[in-house]
């Protein structure tokens, strides 16, 4: 293994140039996932790898996810007359910089010391939205505290015990979190092999704050997949998104639909928003990718509640397909993480600032200004893929 830099942002390749200017503009972020990905590995090691890059069964639908946003095509205008462009927009009527949120992702002690406080921090930084795991690593006060005026969402999962979820729901509403995203794809959990094989589990270092209870005991001895199994409600309905909703003040949006009459019973049932996700091919690996079944649920959903999107969302024009597809915003998993492991605060406010700018550059050439202009005449099938 190679040794890990000091300073692991590196100099020396594509994926870590510093922008370039002509004048008052930047002309490139020359930022590649790839490396980014590849570094973030050396430093956090092969078993927070394994964790973090790791799906379910043979992952297959790893790929498959990001795959599927190629089957997309933009299909641009020209002579739109624009000459600056918006990515500014609304997630439950919260402003944000741009429609790239970063997902919950959990455990991210294994990624960067400061975990969950540098990725709040970074992406505090450029006015994103952060959506924090149950799992999360730091306590969701001291979140709170890194970036008291920035928007965040809290991540729920049903606990079997509900007054564990009822306390941290209290938490959450009384340290300024939004909302609450609750994940529903996780009765049981997928069959992580890449985990169990390398014995996935927490180091004695780190806690699970937010779960309290025998949480951080149970992810010590068998990482996630021992967390869901003694603790989560297996068996949730709809009438638990009215539970939830009954137990604050707070919006819940539903995380983990795939299905159209899931969208609209999730809706039915009192979301605000749902978010189209397969758990990052985590989950059930047979499913569809993401980016084949938005369509059908944003239309099922017909401007009800809000629609967002995750599951290998990897460069701006994917965003700008998501949105056109319908999406109010993407959600982004992995590569924040990678940008968390190799620069913490720092590396996800680049990555976001990265995002920043290949969005106004894609959406300047589809000929749209603003999020609002990104509708469906902009995407085509790409020839040889049906319409799904
Ligand atoms: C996740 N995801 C996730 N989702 C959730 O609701 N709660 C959680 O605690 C976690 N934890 C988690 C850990 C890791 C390491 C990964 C990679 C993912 C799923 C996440 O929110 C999101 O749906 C996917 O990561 C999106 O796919 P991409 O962007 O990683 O391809
Ligand atoms: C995972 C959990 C924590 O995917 O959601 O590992």
């Amino acid at each position: 293994m190679r040794p890990v830099p000091a300073h692991p942002a590196r100099t020396d390749k594509p994926g870590h140039n510093p922008a370039r200017r002509s004048g008052a503009a930047t002309l490139v972020t020359d930022l590649s996932l790839e490396d980014l990905e590849h570094d973030a590995r050396h430093v956090i090691g092969e078993m927070a790898y394994a964790y973090y890059s790791g799906g379910a069964e043979d992952e297959r639908l790893l790929q498959g996810n990001v795959e599927a946003w190629s089957h997309w095509q933009l299909h641009p205008h020209v002579l739109a007359g624009i000459a600056e462009v918006s990515l500014a927009t609304t997630v439950l009527g919260t402003p944000v910089s741009s429609p790239v949120v970063i997902a919950p992702t959990a455990i991210q002690g294994l990624a960067h010391a400061e975990g969950e406080v540098a990725t709040a921090r970074g992406a505090a930084e450029v006015g994103a939205l952060l959506i924090l795991s149950s799992l999360a690593t730091c306590p969701l006060e001291d979140v709170a505290a890194a970036a008291p005026d920035a928007a965040r969402w809290m991540q729920i999962y049903i606990l079997r015990e509900r007054m564990r979820t009822e306390e941290l729901v209290e938490r959450a509403a009384s340290h300024g979190y939004r909302a609450l995203v609750l994940t529903v794809d996780a009765p049981v959990s997928g069959l992580r092999l890449r985990e169990w094989r390398i014995g996935m589990h927490l180091p004695d270092d780190l806690v699970l704050p937010n779960l309290a209870g025998d949480s951080t005991e149970s992810a010590r001895e068998g990482g996630f997949m021992a967390v869901v199994t003694n603790e989560f409600e297996p068996a949730l309905t709809p009438d638990d998104i009215g539970w939830l909703a009954g137990v604050s003040a707070l919006p819940v949006v539903v995380k983990g639909v795939q299905r159209a009459d899931d969208a609209v019973r999730s809706v039915d049932a009192g979301a605000a928003a749902v978010v189209v996700s397969n758990h990052g091919a985590r989950q059930l690996a047979d499913a569809p990718a993401t980016a084949d079944i938005l369509a059908e649920v944003v239309d099922a959903v017909a401007g009800r509640a809000e629609v967002y999107v995750d599951g290998g969302v990897r460069r701006a024009p994917d965003v700008v397909k998501a949105l056109a597809l319908g999406a109010r915003a993407t959600l982004v998993g992995r590569p924040s993480l990678w940008a968390l492991a190799t620069g913490g605060a720092d590396g996800v406010a680049g990555l976001l600032r990265w995002y920043e700018a290949e969005l106004r550059r894609t959406m300047h050439l589809c000929g749209a200004a603003t999020v609002d202009d990104l509708d469906r005449s902009l995407v085509r099938r790409t020839p040889g893929w049906a319409q799904p």
